[in-house]
């Protein structure tokens, strides 16, 4: 299994998240993403250098305000003397349709501000290695999808940050460029036809749902805690987000109560296998483990054959599968989760 690496991941470190007005430590560290080398590496994977082939890539994932906002906003917190405050950009205004009903959304004079007009959480902070962190998890992520567009049955990328909470114009939950959609948009422009996502992070993908949510041509699926038992991202990811427009019917989601273990979790699984069925050329798997029982982020009970046996039913759509990084927060149990999933994948 080629496995798609870059140095340039380790490079956001997110030092915080401010919860509920309470600043944390960060939960999504670079020694996720050595545990993942590390792990695959001993399970015999072969390291791939990711390559830079990804921005147009990236213009067509996310809005041209969004990509100039994360690339330039960290040296605009610098110049504008607010390490004297915060040592990361944190937003504290947000332009939300309560704010402005229906009032155009000015562009912001203040780069305090502005920091709220894409972010729209506080947990998801701008450091000086972000931009390029997550500039390098969306090339990998094509990279992976390019590998398996050229014959690779599998390809596995190690992206972080994740990206599935990043929508077309915004980011937030701990996510800032949309990995999996660029890996879809890869495998596309690479002349895949239709792409069916399987998102198996606890998490609800809220950004990869609203990114293809009109296009029928693109499969969203997820199956993750119930948004409405007061799961992260609280305002997506409900059964009857079925897709808008041509997209209508193209899009899945399967909440789970809280304490849900492999019986459950697998039901749901097998749910999207087969509303899938024969409506897909290729698979993007956005692969977190955070559905762990040993997770501190999550409250769903997925063990360690229950992950394998995800891959397992994933394999058995007979597709090539793209499989990005997205959650897990576990360090001793990351690596054997992953690479569990990913055994079951490949057979
Ligand atoms: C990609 C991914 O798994 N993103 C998950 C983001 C969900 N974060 C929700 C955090 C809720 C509060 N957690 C408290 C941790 C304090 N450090
Ligand atoms: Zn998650």
């Amino acid at each position: 299994l080629p496995v798609v690496w870059s140095d340039d991941v380790l490079r956001h470190v997110p030092d915080a998240e401010i919860w509920i007005g309470v600043r944390t430590p960060g939960t999504e560290l670079p020694e996720r993403a050595t545990v993942l080398r590390s792990a695959l590496v001993r399970a015999g994977a072969r390291l791939v250098e990711a390559r830079p082939l990804g921005d147009e890539l990236l213009a067509q994932a996310h809005t041209p305000e969004l990509l100039a906002h994360l690339e330039g906003v960290y040296g605009q917190w610098v110049d504008g003397g607010y390490l004297e405050y915060q040592n990361r950009v944190v937003p504290y205004v947000f332009p939300t349709p309560a704010m402005l009903e229906g009032l155009p959304v000015r562009r912001p004079t203040a780069t305090h501000a502005r920091a709220g007009q894409f972010c729209y959480d506080t947990m998801t902070l701008v450091g000086p290695g972000t931009w390029p962190a997550a500039r390098a998890a969306a090339h990998a992520a094509a990279t992976a999808a390019d590998l398996v567009a050229a014959g690779e049955r599998a390809a596995y990328a190690i992206c972080r940050p994740p990206g599935h909470h990043a929508t077309r114009g915004g980011f937030g939950g701990s996510c800032y460029l949309n990995n999996a959609a660029v890996a879809v948009l890869a495998l596309q422009r690479a002349g895949v036809g239709r792409v069916a996502v399987v998102d198996v992070d606890a998490h609800h993908g809220n950004g990869t749902q609203s990114i293809f949510y009109d296009r029928a041509d693109v499969l969203y699926t997820s199956v993750h805690v119930d948004p409405g038992e007061g799961w992260f991202p609280h305002y997506a990811g409900f059964a009857d987000e079925t897709g808008t427009g041509a997209g209508e019917g193209a899009n899945r989601n399967v909440p789970l109560a809280p304490g849900t273990g492999d019986e459950g979790w697998l039901a749901g699984v097998r749910e999207l296998v087969e509303f899938i069925g024969d409506r897909a050329d290729a698979v993007v798997l956005s692969l977190g483990v955070d559905a762990a029982e040993d997770d501190p982020e999550s409250p769903l009970r997925v063990s360690e054959d229950g992950y394998g046996r995800t891959g397992e039913l994933v394999r058995e759509l007979g597709l090539p599968v793209v499989a990005v990084h997205e959650g897990g927060y576990h360090l001793p149990t990351l690596g054997p989760l992953t690479v569990a999933t990913l055994a079951g994948v490949t057979g």
